[in-house]
């Protein structure tokens, strides 16, 4: 029986990587550092996950020569950088991505549990839920973020976090995913994944999703089908996900 749907944040919530890389440049500009993330250096820089891990791999690669000094510098830059990803989302506001509220409801309306796991920070996500659900419940019953897994994905370590948080097995849950580190990671945790690829995963391999589409779609803005299972009307909803979930379970998919 499908007991819940657990989510990832950054590019399947909400598109929100462009602000992280925003907040990044204005982090390096606050601080003098002379770097700016371009968008295409951006999609290159995004096959790491996890915000500080991926500023480390940016001065190894690229300042291997003030790597030292850098690295002991990289808190007060990924603090200020999570500082500025707030303001510029609070002024910019982070609206949800196509059918995430859509299909938020059916399931909260049929009893049906949500879940978060994502490599963002924490900050990040209570943001995100803040300005999105104003009415002060935010609907995820758990929420597995950042730090809290050892490793970051693609080691399925957050995804298996919010498996045993919500006391069920991988085999009773959908994972949403936009990013093939993402897929991997939930895969690895034993979660079947649906992906909606997002503006930062437009070249990825999408291998491994059971079913792939642009997003999860509204009735009167159908998605795009990429790949897998496909949906009627071009939207995914919760009976849908439902009929997919049984007949995967008995083999039948
Ligand atoms: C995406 C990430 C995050 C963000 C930046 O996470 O890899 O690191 O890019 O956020 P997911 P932080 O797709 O798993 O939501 O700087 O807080 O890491
Ligand atoms: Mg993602």
């Amino acid at each position: 029986m499908l007991k819940a749907l657990i989510f990832d944040v950054d590019g399947t919530l909400a598109e929100t990587e462009d602000l992280h890389r925003q907040g990044f440049n204005r982090a390096f500009r606050a601080l003098g550092l002379p770097w700016y993330w371009s968008p295409e250096l951006y999609a290159e820089l995004l096959k790491v996950m996890g915000g500080k891990e991926r500023l480390l791999h940016y001065i190894e690669r690229f300042h291997p020569e003030e790597a030292a000094g850098l690295k002991a510098r990289m808190p007060e830059i990924h603090e200020l950088k999570t500082r500025s990803y707030g303001e510029l989302a609070r002024s910019g506001g982070l609206s949800l991505r196509p059918g995430v509220r859509r299909l938020v409801e059916e399931a909260r309306r049929q009893g049906v549990r949500l879940a978060v796991a994502t490599t963002t920070s924490r900050p990040n996500i209570d943001l995100l839920l803040e300005l999105n659900f104003t009415d002060g419940a935010q609907p995820f019953d758990v929420i597995a973020a950042g730090d809290e897994a050892a490793q970051k994905k693609p080691a399925p370590d957050i995804f298996a976090l919010a498996v045993h948080r919500l006391g069920i097995d991988p085999s009773e849950a959908i994972a949403f995913e936009d990013s093939a580190a993402g897929i991997r990671s939930a895969l690895a945790a034993g979660l079947p994944v649906l992906a909606t690829r997002s503006r930062y995963t437009r070249t990825h391999r999408l291998d491994g999703a059971f079913s792939a589409v642009s997003d999860l779609g509204e009735p009167e803005a159908p998605h795009h089908h990429i790949q897998g299972v496909t949906w009627p009307d071009g939207v995914v909803t919760l009976d849908g996900l439902r009929d997919w979930h049984a007949g995967h379970l008995h083999g039948a998919a």
